[in-house]
């Protein structure tokens, strides 16, 4: 019921707004800079790719023992797992709580069997970007190829069929439409990278621009 009252609307307001004093919570889940959103925005740079599944293809390779493809199907048939996770875009929104289901990156890494040179990984996309990270990074637990979002086959706009999740650090990390994992030697930028977005790109330490 809308209140009449000026001091409460304002109280709502400031409740609603980004700027508002943050709670104890929030402050221990949300990092510097960033503010809550609910619904997930799309951040897409250029065209959304669409896919077949019948035409649809992950390629492992690179400094790997195993190099390997999959299709769809295949990669349907391989172990999965649920994470729920907070995860923070660079330019300052966070969302609490989503919820992801697929393929953990730990399964993928004990197909492809990196060699020990192997130090870092490109992601790459249908479309063309890529971002980089360290090897170590991905094998984290909690990094996930998602193709379910909060229960839901992942929508298109949100990297359907499959994308990459990697909590722990900003969205732009977690390539959308995901086709391609290249172990490599050393840790070289991918497309944001290229433009001055962080290597790294840890949250809690505000890693958005810069080498690292
Ligand atoms: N292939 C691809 N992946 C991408 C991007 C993109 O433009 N293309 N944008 C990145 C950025 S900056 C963010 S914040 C998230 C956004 O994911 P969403 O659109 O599902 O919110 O995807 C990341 N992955
Ligand atoms: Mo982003």
């Amino acid at each position: 019921m809308a209140s009449r009252d000026p001091e409460k609307r304002v109280e709502r307001l400031l409740k609603a707004s980004p700027r508002r004093e943050r709670s104890q919570e929030e402050k221990e889940r949300v990092p510097p800079g960033q503010y809550i959103v609910r619904k997930m925005p799309v951040l897409t740079y250029g065209e959304t790719p669409v896919i077949e599944l019948s035409r649809w293809r992950l390629k492992v390779w690179g400094l790997v023992e195993n190099p390997f493809e999959l299709t769809w199907e295949e990669f349907r048939s391989l172990p999965r797992k649920k994470i729920k996770t907070d995860i923070h875009c660079v330019t300052r929104w966070s969302i609490l709580d989503t919820e992801w289901e697929g393929v953990p990156f730990s399964v993928i890494v004990e197909k492809a069997r990196p060699l020990p040179e192997a130090k870092a990984v490109m992601e790459h996309a249908y479309g063309g970007y890529t971002t980089n990270m360290l090897l170590e990074e991905l094998l984290d637990d909690d990094v996930l190829l998602a193709d379910t979002f909060n229960g839901e086959p992942l929508p298109i706009e949100h990297g359907g069929p499959m994308r990459l999740v990697v909590p722990k650090l900003y969205f732009w990390k977690s390539a959308k439409w995901l086709n391609g994992l290249e172990f490599i030697d050393k840790n070289i930028p991918g497309f944001w990278e290229r433009y001055g977005y962080h290597m790294h790109g840890d949250p809690w330490r505000e890693e958005r621009f810069g080498m690292g």
